[in-house]
């Protein structure tokens, strides 16, 4: 384990297998010199240490990667697949969860209301109303990465007699919103984006100045993809010049530091990467992880290897 699980999956796995949790190491050089003809498996999430070739390299025996996550930008799997090793995620089991998160935070954004909370707790309300907000009618919603959990939140937001279009790499078959291969100029049609893109190169600070520029004032940016989507910098300069509205943002470029700029603004909502945050829904995921590694080691292939890393039954 690089890092640590919920005792749900970890205990599981301590079960089935012997684990080493790496990130206790404090020298890890000689944690992994030490482990290094032993370890067939690694169970990976989060930040904690990077799985790319570095660790590859350590680790020679190595087969396969067990990510605890539907994104992997933690993990790289171009080069796991470059030396046949399999790495899987945990898509599916987090979609639904993620995509209500998604909606609470944007009416949480829209609605302002962790600062309407705030303006009741401090006692304002006796000396008056909450000014009047912004509000969902009428807005025109862009989705960025209109994938899985995409796909879900446009689903959720059809209920609310929105407008949805949406930017990815490709057109989606199966839906009929509009869609733009260029998300300048999708930013400049909507007032509202939603980004549930993946991270990684291909997408690193793709909402950057210009598209925030074509929002324009009355935009609003929801983030529960990863943060490295967003040119952060950028968007605490759209927020504080007020060129943009507001935001609502669950994910960061540098988590769990959130920049001291952003926290300094009220006029934004944010949240500490809780998307897929339930009891429920991390069992789930964390079902997968172990259910992954139990099949791989039962010799029956990965249930949910990610695209880099195919596998055919031989
Ligand atoms: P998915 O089904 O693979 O969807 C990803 C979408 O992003 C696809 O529609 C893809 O479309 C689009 N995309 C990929 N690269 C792009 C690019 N360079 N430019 C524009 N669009 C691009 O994945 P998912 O299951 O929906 O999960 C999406 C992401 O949500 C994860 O990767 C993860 O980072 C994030 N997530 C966050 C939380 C949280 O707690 N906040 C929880 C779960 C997941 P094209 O291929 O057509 O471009
Ligand atoms: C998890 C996520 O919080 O699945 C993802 O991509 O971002 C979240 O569900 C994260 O992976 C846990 O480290």
């Amino acid at each position: 384990m690089t890092g640590p699980l919920m005792a749900y999956a970890a205990d599981q796995l301590k079960e089935r297998f012997t684990v080493h949790e790496l990130w206790k190491a404090e020298d890890k050089a000689a944690a992994l010199a030490e482990l290094k003809d032993r370890v067939r498996g690694v169970a990976g999430g989060g930040a904690h240490i990077k799985i790319d070739g570095a660790l590859f390299d350590a680790l020679p025996k190595l087969e396969v990667v067990s990510n605890f996550g539907v994104g992997y930008d933690n993990v790289d799997a171009a080069e796991a697949g470059r030396r046949g090793l399999i790495v899987t995620n945990t898509p599916d089991v987090l979609t639904d969860e993620v995509a209500d998160l998604a909606i609470g935070l944007l009416l949480a954004t829209v609605r302002q209301l962790p600062q309407v909370d705030r303006y009741l707790r401090e006692g304002k309300w006796l000396a008056g109303a909450y000014p009047l907000t912004t509000s969902l009618r009428k807005r025109k919603i862009g989705i960025v990465g209109l994938g899985r959990i995409g796909k879900a939140v446009a689903h959720r937001l059809e209920a609310f007699g929105v407008e949805i279009a949406y930017h990815g790499r490709s057109r989606q078959a199966d839906v009929a919103y509009r869609y733009y291969p260029s998300l300048v100029e999708m930013a400049q049609d909507v007032d509202t984006l939603v980004s549930v893109a993946p991270g990684g190169d291909s997408t690193y600070r793709i909402i950057n100045a210009e598209v925030l520029e074509a929002l324009g004032p009355n935009g609003i940016v929801v983030n529960v993809g990863r943060g490295t989507v967003i040119d952060e910098p950028a968007l605490i300069k759209a927020l504080q010049d007020k060129t943009i509205l507001s935001a609502g943002l669950d994910v960061f470029e540098d988590e769990p530091r959130v920049p001291a700029e952003l926290i300094a603004l009220d006029h934004v909502v944010l949240l500490p990467h809780v998307g897929s945050a339930s009891v429920h829904t991390r069992e789930q995921m964390g079902q997968l992880l172990v259910d992954n590694l139990k099949s791989w080691f039962d010799g029956k292939g990965p249930l949910t290897p990610v695209v880099e890393t195919p596998w055919k039954k031989a």
